[in-house]
Formats: structure tokens, sequence, C-alpha cells
């Protein structure tokens, strides 16, 4: 039979948890009290973004979460530390610096070699939910990419086996939206639209796909209570939001001119997302990082808002409100 502390022996010995994890004091304590707690990606910042945007997202997440009444727990990888909930000085080392990208597979070696890095989607969803913070939020996540359909993000593999709650724009815009929702599909990650009855395109508000509406978090969180009653909880929901109308752009040509380069330029497998993101905020002279920015500070206020009724349920059922 498969005894798992067996295997731990032959790997040489138990690591403790606490060896490579550090909670925040302030999401520590917010989790003690059953309070709502958002995780935050931290790729977006180290990686998804110009430079000089960077700082400035990470605080529009923080603030938009704040403002809600969550506490958001930015989740990244400092001196070979997971880190969750990144103080103003850690976040300034991602934004500033070229760290690694870690992805749930460069954990191990993230760890092992004391590396600085962002977390993507797979990565935050695997450190942040065991601990008991299930809603997080990001951009977009990735998905099936586009002309390489064997190039398959671990975010959605990671969905089919965490159960949280990933507020986003839809897929990343390099990605293929068709593909990753049937993807979704066929691996069961429900995938609803919020406050829409389309998948979110990122820059734009549908990818021309249709997908369930949620009309509130109230709504979200009666299908996750069926969800838990019914079929168990394995696996990630997905929550598309879309862009704020006003910010919403069309960057379907801009896209296909950045892959193009991608491919004449050999750029493939974990570069190729920070290569396409950055070309595309160039061509589109900014308005992509802008709209960029503006999802990405929605989602966290969605998120947090999420966060907010989960919490206050599980508080009713705990006796702390009445
Ligand atoms: N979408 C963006 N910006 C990003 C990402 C997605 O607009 O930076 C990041 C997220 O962290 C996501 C990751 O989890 O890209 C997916 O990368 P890959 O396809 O290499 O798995
Ligand atoms: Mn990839």
């Amino acid at each position: 039979m498969f005894k798992l502390e067996r295997v731990e022996q032959s790997y040489g010995g138990r690591v403790q948890m606490e060896d490579v994890l550090e909670v925040s004091q302030e999401v520590r304590l917010a989790l003690n009290r059953n309070e709502a707690v958002v995780a935050l990606e931290s790729s977006v910042i180290a990686h998804g973004l110009p430079k000089e945007f960077r700082l400035i997202a990470a605080r529009a997440m923080e603030d938009a979460v704040r403002d809600k009444g969550a506490v958001p727990a930015m989740v990244g990888v400092i001196g070979g530390k997971l880190k969750v909930g990144l103080s103003r000085e850690e976040v300034e080392i991602l934004a500033a610096g070229e760290t690694e990208k870690v992805t749930v597979r460069d954990i191990p070696l993230a760890i092992a070699r004391s590396l600085h890095g962002g977390t993507t989607v797979s990565a935050t969803i695997r450190i942040a939910v065991p601990l008991g913070i299930v809603v997080m939020s990001t951009g977009g996540i990735g998905g099936v990419h586009l002309g390489d359909p064997y190039d398959v993000s671990v975010d959605l593999w990671e969905m089919t086996r965490t159960p949280a709650v990933v507020v986003c724009s839809g897929v990343k815009s390099i990605a293929d939206a068709r593909a990753t929702l049937e993807w979704l599909e066929t691996h069961g990650v429900p995938v609803y639209g919020y406050q829409s009855d389309e998948l979110a395109g990122f820059y734009e508000r549908s990818a021309g796909l249709n997908v369930p509406r949620l009309d509130s978090p109230e709504d979200l969180a009666n299908v996750l209570r069926a969800a838990v009653a019914s079929v168990g909880r394995h696996c990630a929901t997905v929550v598309s939001v879309p862009v704020p109308e006003q910010h919403q752009i069309a960057v379907g040509e801009y896209v296909e001119r950045a892959l193009c380069e991608a491919r004449e330029k050999g750029i493939a497998g974990k570069a190729l997302t920070p290569f396409l993101l950055g070309r595309i905020a160039e061509l589109t002279d900014g308005l992509a990082t802008k709209a960029n920015l503006a999802l990405l500070a929605n989602n966290a206020r969605v998120a947090a808002e999420i966060a907010v009724v989960l919490s206050q349920e599980s508080r009713r059922r705990m006796g702390f409100l009445v």
C-alpha cells in the first residue's frame, strides 16, 4: 500500500512546512478570526506588466481588497521562502528586478536555490488554499496557447485539484479562450460569468463564448454550498469578470503580430507570456496596460466582496455573528 511517510523517509526525512512557509502576521490574525482574506498572485507584478506599472498595480489590487473590508495576501517566493502576505519591501523586490516566474512546478527548485520569484495562478492557489485562503484574484488565467495546443498552462491542471475561487477576466489575451473553456469543461472545472452571460475576453468584455451567469457574491456562495453538498469540492471555480467598460480595447491584430515575432525570435515556454504581454503593451501605446491595471483592481474588488460574503457565512455558522 502507498504510504506517504515511507516516501518522505526515502526522500531524506520530512521538512516541516514552517521551514519553507511564512504567513504575515496580519494574514495570520485574519485567518484565526475567520475574516475575509484574498490571495493575490505576484507573477503579474514580477513579469506581467512593464516595470513602471508594477508597484502601481500591486497597490491598486491591495487597496481594492482593503476598500471592501478584506485582507490582501499577496503570495510570492522571497529568498526561497514561500510568503503569504508580502510586505511592501518584498513586493518592491519582485517589481524591481528580474526574478523567477514560479509555477507550481517550479516551487521546489525556488526553495532549494533560495530564489526570489513571482507566483503564477497555479503556485498561488497551491500555497494559499491549504491555509484556508480560497478566494484569489488575478488578471487572466493561463490557458491553451494560441497556435500551440501542446503549450497548456499548468494553471489549468492545478485548477482541477485545488478548490480555489479564481477571479479573473477570462483567459489571458494570448491564450485560446475557446480551447481553454473546452479543456476546463472536459476536466469538470466550472466557469461562471460575473454579471455577464459570456466569458470575459481579457481586454475585451466578451470572448464570444457563453457561460452561466452569477449575479452576486451571494449567488456564488449558494453555488459553492451546493457543490460541497453534492459533488464535493475538489476543483476550482472560475469567476470571470469583464474589464470595466470604459477600458475595453480590441487587441486581436496586435496579438497576431506579437505571436509572429515570438515565433521568429524562437521565444517559447515560460518566457512567452512576458514577451507577448510586453509587445502588446507597446503596440497599443500603453492602452493595453491601462486596461490591464483597471481589470486587476476591479477583479481584486470583486474577489474581496466574495471573500467577505463567504467569511460572514462561516463566522455565522461558527457563532461569531448572530
Ligand atoms: N495574464 C496576464 N498577466 C500575467 C499572467 C496572466 O495578463 O502575468 C500570468 C499569471 O500569473 C498566470 C500565468 O498564472 O501568467 C500563466 O503563465 P503560463 O501560461 O506560462 O502558465
Ligand atoms: Mn506555457
